[in-house]
């Protein structure tokens, strides 16, 4: 399917996978709209991508409803009419046992993997569902699938998206807009420094003594959905790295 000329939202695009997603989409001609919080990193990739592609980019925290609907509704000439979003913005706030989590680190990762998701759809949808065409896929994880010790408020936050998926496939069927899920397992990111909060020592712990998946490979997942005829909608696709069979087996050296 030639997807050259239209145009791609994509959450979480300064860093990881949203960004490796970017600049994938932006080699294939795709118009981008990327989105993030920090804007020294929001124009070094635009840069980039300009040099290959139309790009635009919206600064909002997913979590503010409001600054999502007001950026999403003033988006420049050339750039309105949203026919893909990648839902992809979201992190892990902490790995605690439940009774010494952190609620600050609950609320981040219930607002923004959750109710920041819902934010965004809500301001992309009614333009979708005017031209009764349109492609939503939502990053869930392998932790919406199965949980892990320590896991349970992020992984509470995955299956919620995985619910969401499911329940936005159901509502919008007959309407013309394909809704999915990637699900990846463990990916070199910035996701455990965000996690760790900085700590990048410990973060590094996460990916060592095996190869995990990298950004990219998540990107060319994405973009199999992406690319299936019209009549295919990929509803929800796991992939993992071959160490890993489950969230809680991996194989390390
Ligand atoms: P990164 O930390 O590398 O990227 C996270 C992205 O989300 C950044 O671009 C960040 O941008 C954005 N983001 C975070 N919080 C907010 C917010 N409040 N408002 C707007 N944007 C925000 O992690 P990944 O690329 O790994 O994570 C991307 C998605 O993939 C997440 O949903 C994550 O749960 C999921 N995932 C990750 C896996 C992994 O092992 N890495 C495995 C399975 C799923 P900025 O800081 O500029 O706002
Ligand atoms: C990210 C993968 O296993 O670190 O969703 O939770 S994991």
């Amino acid at each position: 399917m030639d997807l050259s000329k239209k145009t791609a939202l994509i959450t979480g695009a300064t860093s990881g996978i949203g960004q490796a997603t970017a600049r994938l989409l932006a080699k294939n001609g795709l118009n981008l709209i990327l989105c993030g919080r920090r804007p020294d990193r929001l124009k070094q990739i635009e840069e980039e991508l300009g040099k290959l592609t139309q790009v635009t980019s919206l600064r909002f925290d997913v979590r503010d409803r409001q600054a999502v609907l007001d950026h999403i509704a003033h988006l420049p000439r050339g750039f309105n009419t949203i026919d893909i979003l990648i839902n992809n913005a979201g992190n892990a706030h902490g790995l605690d046992p439940i009774q010494d989590g952190n609620p600050d680190d609950w609320d981040a990762m219930l607002d923004i993997n959750v109710k920041g998701l819902l934010n965004v759809t809500k301001a992309v949808l009614p333009g979708m569902l005017q031209r009764q065409s349109g492609h939503i896929i939502h990053i869930g994880s392998t932790a919406g699938k199965e949980v892990y010790p320590r896991g349970n408020v992020y992984c509470a936050s995955k299956f919620a998206v995985d619910a969401i998926n499911q329940g936005m496939r159901m509502d919008l069927n007959g309407k013309g807009i394909r809704v999915g899920a990637v699900n990846p397992g463990l990916v070199e990111t910035e996701f455990s420094e965000v996690r760790f909060k900085g700590d990048t020592q410990r973060a590094a712990t996460v990916y060592q003594g095996y190869t995990p998946l990298k950004p990219e490979d998540v990107a060319e997942a994405i973009w199999f959905a992406l690319t299936r005829p019209p009549h295919v909608n990929i509803a929800d696709l796991t992939l993992m790295c071959l160490d890993q069979a489950s969230s809680t087996i991996v194989n390390k050296e």
